[in-house]
């Protein structure tokens, strides 16, 4: 059976006429035994009065503002019987003393961690996500803090209902405010507001011996970019590849006749003007979105830019107007800046304007890879290293031929699958019959 009961300010030392500066229950909550009711404060001290039993509240008997003393009405309770006795009990005893928060500072104690078996300890190194969303005063209210964590938490805009205290019962420190503020901050700033989850911070030495490096300039710029791309465009990579048997022949006797100048011609330096061709053929590829996403903006001149692995990480210079050189002027550029690169002579004119870029690990290894789209542009041509395989002829023999992988990464927002399958097709026909690089 219910019964009502009156709460009453308990025992809160010498202070008498403390005004109430906030009301965490109303008419119709649920409470639990040590909810916090209401808080008061004095000009020495806040503290909350937390609710001796269990039990719906009936009544609130005070308002903000209201100065109260011991034995003061606060609320009326409806109890179950058995909590009832309990209160009987209470209040023969007199109820605890309210903590104390002097000068409405939190005390500097370390929070006590709630065990929560459920959690596993990878799921406890990394809290979920949170997004900043309006405070929910309802569940702002019913949260278990301080006046003084309560006041933090409203300067800052933190919803309290969201935090999860790692104090005694649940209790939300100061400490916990600034916890989950600052996971806010990191789920916004790392996932571009995709409210991604923060990597966990791990002492590697616990594993065993590390060294730490600092990242390089270029390493810090190039990894902003390509995180940048990776979570903003929607990539899509085509695999193909060219019968480059006749290229490479051809390329082979172009360099023996030009060897007394010094003319070195890489597999790279087709591949560039076969991209351009293709480029011409599917305009799209050559465009860029317009930072509205409302229009595409295609281009009439032909820049290629092509990654350059140097000591310091990756940077890609472009090679202008590739469409208006030979292939031996192409060649030529392309060995000059990339020297210049590795010698971190660049100029910002050589690292902008590029249409489409070419990351060529040819020369490395490797059979395909998946390239981040060099954004604004539109589409990234990878190329990995042509090997020998015997390739069914129309004789009925197999031939050993050179063959050479292409992985053509594009945006989708701009490039339909039909046409990346069409254009890596185009280049592969180019590359494999290099007179029709002249047409
Ligand atoms: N298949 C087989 N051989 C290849 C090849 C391929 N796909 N690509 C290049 N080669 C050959 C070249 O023809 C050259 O052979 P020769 O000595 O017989 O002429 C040799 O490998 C070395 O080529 P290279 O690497 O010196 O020259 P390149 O024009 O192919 O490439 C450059 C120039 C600057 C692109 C390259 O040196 C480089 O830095 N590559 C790395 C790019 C990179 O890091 N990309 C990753 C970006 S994403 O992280």
């Amino acid at each position: 059976m219910a019964e009502e009961k009156n709460i009453v300010v308990p025992d809160i030392g010498d202070f008498e006429g403390v005004e109430v500066i906030e009301i965490m229950v109303s008419p119709g909550d649920t409470i639990n035994v040590e909810d916090p009711l209401v808080s008061l404060e004095s000009d020495k001290a806040a503290m909350e009065i937390p609710s001796p039993l269990a039990g719906t509240i009936r009544e609130v008997k005070i308002k903000i503002g209201d100065q109260v003393s011991k034995g003061d009405l606060l609320a009326t309770m409806e109890v179950a019987a058995a909590e009832s006795a309990a209160v009987a009990h209470q209040e023969a005893e007199t109820a605890e003393p309210p903590k104390e928060t002097p000068g409405a500072t939190e005390p500097e104690q370390p929070p006590t961690p709630t065990p929560t078996p459920s959690r596993t300890p990878a799921a406890d190194q990394r809290p979920p996500p949170v997004t900043p969303s309006p405070i929910d005063e309802a569940g702002f209210r019913k949260a278990h803090a301080s006046p003084s964590v309560r006041k933090f938490a409203r300067e800052l805009g933190a919803d309290l209902g969201q935090i999860t205290g790692t104090g005694k019962k649940g209790r939300i420190s100061k400490q916990d405010v600034t916890a989950f503020v600052k996971r806010v901050m990191t789920s916004a700033t790392a996932g571009g507001g995709l409210g991604v989850a923060p990597m966990p911070e791990i002492d590697f030495s616990e594993f065993g011996d590390i060294e730490t490096q600092p990242l390089t300039k270029i390493n810090k710029l190039t990894g902003q970019f390509l995180h940048r791309n990776w979570v903003t465009v929607p990539h899509v990579t085509q695999f193909d590849e060219a019968d480059i048997t006749e290229l490479e022949a051809f390329r082979r006797q172009l360099n023996k006749e030009h060897k007394d100048e010094g003319v070195r011609v890489t597999v790279l330096a087709f591949l560039m003007k076969a991209l351009v061709s293709a480029l011409k053929e599917y305009p799209r590829f050559n465009s860029s979105l317009d930072p509205g996403g409302e229009n595409l903006v295609l281009k009439k001149y032909f820049h290629i830019g092509v990654a350059v692995d140097t000591p310091d990480g990756l940077v890609v210079p472009v090679i202008r107007d590739c469409d208006r050189k030979s292939l031996i002027e192409v060649a030529n550029e392309l060995i000059a800046v990339s020297a210049r690169a590795r010698a971190k002579k660049l100029s910002p004119a050589d690292l902008s304007g590029g249409c489409i870029s070419i990351s060529s690990l040819g020369g490395i290894g490797g059979t395909a890879f998946t390239p981040i789209v060099n954004a604004p542009e539109v589409a990234i041509l990878g190329v990995s290293r042509a090997q020998m395989r015997p390739v069914y002829q129309e004789d009925g023999e197999f031939e050993p031929r050179l063959i050479l992988p292409l992985s053509l990464s594009y945006d989708h927002r701009v490039i339909d699958g039909a046409d990346g399958a069409r254009f890596t097709s185009f280049l592969s026909k180019l590359l494999s019959d290099t007179r029709r690089l002249l047409l």
